[in-house]
């Protein structure tokens, strides 16, 4: 079975202004689709590997059976195709909050504004394209920490929790260079932990 796009729950304009409706519909319709379809055509090759779960082969990338370029083709887009997934997953136009999360996560850090702090420095110093992360780990401990590119944090054996893509198509049309200021209101659509 091929992989499709998730439906969004909300309308590409709906975390205006913070996001604009044009980057949603790009990013979305362009950018996440184009990895989908890269990630269901090498998987067409590979008809032995349909019925493992897309985090259980990251996890095992090193040993995933794949010419080494497909490999290396599937890394970045099952990994562009998950990280995408996640990123519209959790946000959304309403001010709502992960009541247990936010718990786990002011247990860690001392509270959920002192993570947002140490998770805007984290985003803002990454060089070049990537991701920031809040992951779990193998015993269940929060994580912060950026990848690179697409690299997903299920080819570490963790556990995604929160994704902030820091790609220059997640934010360049209405922020151009100002990064930061994207990070600064992404926070505002981040519906886990919206308040
Ligand atoms: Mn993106």
């Amino acid at each position: 079975m091929k992989y499709q796009l998730p439906k969004l729950s909300y309308s590409f304009d709906a975390l205006e202004p913070n996001i604009d409706a044009q980057t949603m519909e790009i990013h979305y319709g362009k950018h996440h689709q184009t990895y989908l379809d890269n990630l269901n055509t090498v998987l067409e090759k590979y008809p032995q590997l349909a019925n493992e779960k897309l985090p259980t082969l990251l996890a095992n990338y090193p040993d995933i059976d794949m010419d080494e370029k497909d490999k290396v083709f599937f890394k970045n887009n099952a990994g562009g195709y998950l990280n995408h997934n996640l990123y519209w997953e959790i946000m959304g136009p309403k001010k709502e909050i992960n009541q247990s999360l936010a718990s786990e996560i002011a247990a860690k850090y001392g509270s959920v504004d002192q993570f947002k702090e140490l998770f805007t420095q984290m985003a803002i110093s990454h060089f070049g394209s990537g991701w920031a992360w809040l992951v779990k780990d193998q015993s269940g401990i929060l994580i912060i920490y950026s990848l690179p590119n697409q690299d997903s944090p299920y080819s570490k054996g963790h556990e995604p929790i929160i994704g902030l893509d820091l790609w220059e198509h997640a934010y360049y049309l209405k922020y151009q260079n100002r990064r930061a200021e994207y990070i600064k209101n992404w926070w505002n659509v981040l519906r886990l932990l919206n308040y």
